[in-house]
């Protein structure tokens, strides 16, 4: 079986070759997983592209900008029957890819996501951006019955196939709620596992208020066209 690990990198010279280091490639060999690595880089002005390709990584290069661009490129390319995604910024937990995986198969899933807020330390991530995802979260869970506890988490782990039978169109940072609510609304087998959030290395590149307003914006959207979808089916009717 093969793993295809996915990291969306724009300016990661920091952080990304300890990310590549932490994947533990021999430890799977050993399992029995084939593994490639897939860094996309995002028109990086930094040298991203070329520590990763240092570090055994394939580079691919998306030069339209976006965090779901990145991603879209990425899966595009990617060959394993599993997918490991996360961002090259140390702040996922990569050197437990085996034990998500085996998580994945033991459980019979099919998509898997992370919630990074149950184990939080609060000096990882800004109140704001804590709050931020919990109530994004909250409308999340209410529009489409879809119990995540953390819809912002940027590590999944999924078999393949699921990718290719949804539907994903954002652009930008909305893509990780987006993938979310396909996987669940398209009927596959779906968890999420809580993991650790770590210490980011290198300069964040999410822009509270736009990013905020972009993923606020596409979840509205979404489920009052969702709500919209079922009031038509009601049929008002006169005797
Ligand atoms: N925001 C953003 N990230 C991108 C883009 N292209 C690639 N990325 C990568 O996508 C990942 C997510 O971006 P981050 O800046 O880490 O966003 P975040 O995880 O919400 O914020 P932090 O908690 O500060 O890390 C990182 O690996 C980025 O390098 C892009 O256009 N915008
Ligand atoms: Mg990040």
């Amino acid at each position: 079986m093969k793993i295809s690990i996915v990291i969306p990198a724009l300016n990661e010279e920091a952080g990304i070759e300890a990310v590549l280091k932490q994947i533990p490639r021999e430890k799977l060999h050993e399992a029995g997983y084939e593994t490639e690595v897939i860094v996309v880089d995002n028109g990086s002005e930094d040298r991203t592209a070329e520590i990763a390709r240092a570090n055994g990584a394939t580079v691919i290069s998306q030069c339209e900008r976006g965090y779901g661009n990145a991603y879209k490129e990425g899966f595009k390319n990617a060959t394993g029957d599993i997918v490991v995604t996360g961002d090259a910024d140390m702040t996922y937990p990569f050197d437990r890819t085996l034990e998500l995986v085996e998580y994945l198969l033991g459980n019979d899933l099919e998509f898997l996501s992370t919630n990074r807020l149950e184990k939080l330390n609060p000096g990882l991530m800004a109140h704001i951006h804590a709050l931020g995802t919990f109530v994004l979260t909250k409308i999340m869970n209410a529009f489409f019955s879809c119990p995540f506890r953390d819809s912002q988490s940027g590590m999944w782990i999924f078999k393949r196939y699921v990718w290719e039978a949804i539907s994903v169109e954002s652009p930008g940072m909305p893509f990780s709620q987006e993938i979310k609510i396909e996987a669940f609304t398209n009927g596959f087998r779906c968890a999420e596992v809580p993991i650790e959030y770590r210490q980011r290395v290198g300069e964040s590149k999410l822009d509270t208020l736009y990013d905020g307003w972009d993923v606020f914006k596409q979840l509205m959207h979404r489920g009052l066209n969702k709500r919209k979808k079922k009031l038509s089916n009601f049929k008002n009717l006169f005797l």
